[in-house]
């Protein structure tokens, strides 16, 4: 197990906080965590303050939010969270239209899955600077989509195939890919609305490969379906339309985590 930086831990006794110093933390203690994705798009306001509080009673370590296509503000949606809960929130930004200096970090996604340059670097590129500037935290993300069964929103708005999900070994070299290239943390997407999570074999072999720590998915929307998830190694899993459809769902996959 690789020991965390002195350098990192420097940086953030300065900076109070850091979302990332945590995750590799509670990897290291081989702990749990449950993430709770907010697509602005799929709630008013007063569906939005109820998964808040679920999100709250089920002790969620934080808040990504962001989707594929976004009429809604991205600011106003953090303002009302960050009025209602003190959950840190992280941008999952599907596209430079959901940059927002009110988040307090990003996933910062480089799609390693799929061969479009624009969301490899090319975006990146364009954000550099609004990230610099806005001094919010950033987490290097090997993003890798993995085929759930149907065609996703990510796959289309990002012209990129899914990794079949009966090849681990692509997963698993894509994965080691990213964490040579100097990748922060790992995220398998099974993409929101996914009709199952992704096979757990295929997430057992990713997590023997690499030594960084593993977000899983896409189509979790049970207790048992989370515990699966986490026994096959994911250290964090994100819900998306199970809090959607359900907000007291958010609860019962959250106890997965303890
Ligand atoms: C999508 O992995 C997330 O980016 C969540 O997926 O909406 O299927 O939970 P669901």
């Amino acid at each position: 197990m690789p020991a965390i930086p002195n350098d990192f831990i420097l940086l953030t006794i300065a900076n109070n906080y850091s979302m990332l110093y945590d995750i590799i933390k509670i990897k290291q203690n081989k702990e749990k965590q449950v993430v709770l994705l907010i697509d602005p798009d799929k709630h008013n306001e007063l569906s939005l303050v109820t998964i808040l509080q679920q999100a709250v009673l089920g002790n969620i370590s934080f808040i990504l939010i962001g989707g594929s296509i976004t009429s809604k503000s991205i600011n106003e949606c953090i303002s009302l969270i960050k009025k209602r809960c003190s959950i840190p929130v992280f941008l999952f930004p599907g596209s430079l239209m959901q940059l927002c200096d009110q988040a307090d970090g990003i996933l910062l996604l480089s799609l390693l899955s799929g061969r479009n340059a624009d969301f490899l670097i090319g975006n990146h590129v364009h954000a550099a600077p609004f990230i610099k500037r806005s001094g919010m935290e950033v987490i290097p993300t090997g993003y890798i989509l993995i085929d759930c069964g149907k065609r996703t929103s990510v796959e289309y708005i990002s012209n990129t195939f899914p990794i079949p999900s009966n090849k681990p070994d692509i997963a698993v070299a894509t994965a080691m890919a990213g964490e040579m290239l100097g990748q922060k943390i790992i995220y398998l997407e099974g993409g929101s609305g996914a009709i199952t999570n992704i096979n757990t074999s295929l997430i057992a072999e990713v997590k023997a490969n690499i030594t960084i720590p593993l977000i899983v998915g896409g189509g979790i929307r049970t207790y048992n379906q989370a515990k699966d998830v986490f026994n096959a190694g994911a250290d964090i899993i994100v819900i998306g339309t199970a809090a959607e459809i359900n907000p007291a769902s958010i609860i019962d996959i959250a106890a997965t985590a303890r």
